[in-house]
């Protein structure tokens, strides 16, 4: 599976949630610095990943996905019983 991608960088305080969030779950990932205030998240590119310009993005596998959204989907179930 390819490694996740985290953008950001670290003055912001949702990026530092999810990067608690992947180290308190060991997930190995790439952090790839992005400052909104540099415009980093105004290029082709980044507007291509989120077109809200903002940071957070983390960037995942489509087979992350499909696990993901099993493993959702399973914590539905049990929580309704
Ligand atoms: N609702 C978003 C907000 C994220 C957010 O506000 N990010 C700021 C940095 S803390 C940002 O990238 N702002 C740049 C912009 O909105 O252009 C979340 O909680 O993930």
């Amino acid at each position: 599976m390819a490694k996740m991608k985290l953008f950001g960088f670290l003055s912001s305080p949702p990026v530092r949630a999810v990067r608690l969030g992947l180290e308190a779950l060991s997930l190995e990932y790439d952090f790839v610095y992005t400052n909104p205030l540099n415009g980093d998240t105004r290029t082709e590119a980044f507007l291509a990943m989120n077109p809200l310009h903002a940071v957070p993005v983390l960037k995942v596998s489509s087979l992350f996905k499909i696990l993901l959204r099993i493993n959702v989907k399973k914590s539905l179930k049990t929580s309704s019983r």
